[in-house]
């Protein structure tokens, strides 16, 4: 029997680009996109799609169903600057969403899972460095309190019930075909619209704030690898660190600036520094490199090039 897939969150900077590759994969009816938005006219013209509010249990149920669901992806959740400022509903969303996705394989009736976690796991007294798979884990957003819970019912689905659930800690990503909302590291997604449309860009983190981040493209492959590796490679059933290339705003602006393009860049730091503060700067994604093989592909010099070329385009903006 073939898959079909539900990806939760499709209108978001992951779902936008994750659903049309699985739909390349997997065949556009195969794919349902479901999302409390409308999402991009590329997904609601090449496939099915669900209004869906993830919380809601019985609806959630109803979709699964209809379209016999046997794999989810649920992306739904909201990212670590809006939460803070959003406490309860963060809180209610990330962790009632994953329990609803989880119980849903516990009872047989879906065949497995992908659930994101984030860097936010970490906190202000692990190693920054490299950090490792197993690093101190004490985050202080209620992002990163939410993520390291699910990691822990992760776990916990896989080793009492079996549930066939995977999941990577994505840094910072950085996409052109949507854009980002409510994360610390969106920044280095702003950037590169401000630099075309207004050759300036204010950025609220200090310039040398170095901060794990990897390409879209990596996350997609990431996290479609991860899906389709052998159960038995998956030896890490909280959440892999992944790594793609760390960089801060100073170094982005200077990649910017050799790509021709007029550009100024100003510093006005609010809350969200403190925050970037808690994070790690690099990661170590050995783990994952070993079990089951993922590796980078993207660094800043890439993603700049890509970025402004792709975002030229889409603004009509010639070099
Ligand atoms: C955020 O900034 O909140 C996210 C993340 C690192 O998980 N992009």
């Amino acid at each position: 029997m073939r898959d079909n897939i539900l990806v939760i969150g499709s209108s978001g900077q992951i779902g936008t680009e994750l659903v049309i590759e699985l739909r390349k994969i997997y065949g556009n009816d195969h794919v349902v996109a479901s999302d409390i938005i409308p999402s991009s006219e590329e997904i609601m013209s090449s496939g099915p799609y669900e209004k869906l509010d993830v919380t809601d249990a019985d609806k959630l149920l109803a979709v699964v169903k209809k379209h016999h669901i046997t794999q989810v992806y649920l992306l739904a959740a909201m990212l670590s600057a809006k939460a803070e400022k959003n406490v309860n509903f963060a809180w209610k969303l990330n962790m009632d969403s994953l329990f609803n996705i989880l119980n849903l394989a516990k009872e047989k009736i879906i065949k497995k899972i992908f659930w994101p976690s984030s860097i936010a796991v970490f906190g202000p007294n692990t190693k920054k460095e490299l950090t490792p798979q197993c690093a101190l884990t004490e985050p202080n957003t209620v992002y990163g309190i939410s993520k390291l819970t699910g990691e822990r019912w992760c776990e916990y689905y896989f080793n009492k019930f079996n549930v066939d659930v995977v999941s990577i800690r994505y840094p910072g990503l950085i996409g052109w075909k949507s854009e980002p909302g409510g994360g610390t590291t969106d920044y280095a997604v702003h950037i590169f619209h401000e630099a075309l449309k207004n050759n300036t860009y204010t950025c609220f983190l200090s310039e040398k704030t170095t901060l794990p981040m990897m390409y879209m493209n990596d996350a997609i492959r990431a996290t479609i690898e991860i899906m389709q590796t052998k159960a038995e490679n998956v030896k890490i059933r909280s959440s892999y660190n992944i790594a793609g290339c760390s960089f801060n705003p100073m170094q982005i602006a200077a990649q910017i600036k050799s790509k021709q393009v007029e550009f100024t860049i100003n510093y006005k730091v609010d809350f969200r520094q403190e925050i970037a503060n808690s994070w790690p700067q690099s990661i170590d994604d050995s783990e994952a490199m070993k079990d089951w093989k993922w590796k980078a592909q993207c660094n800043l010099e890439k993603i700049t090039h890509d970025m402004l070329d792709n975002l030229r385009i889409k603004y009509n903006i010639s070099k």
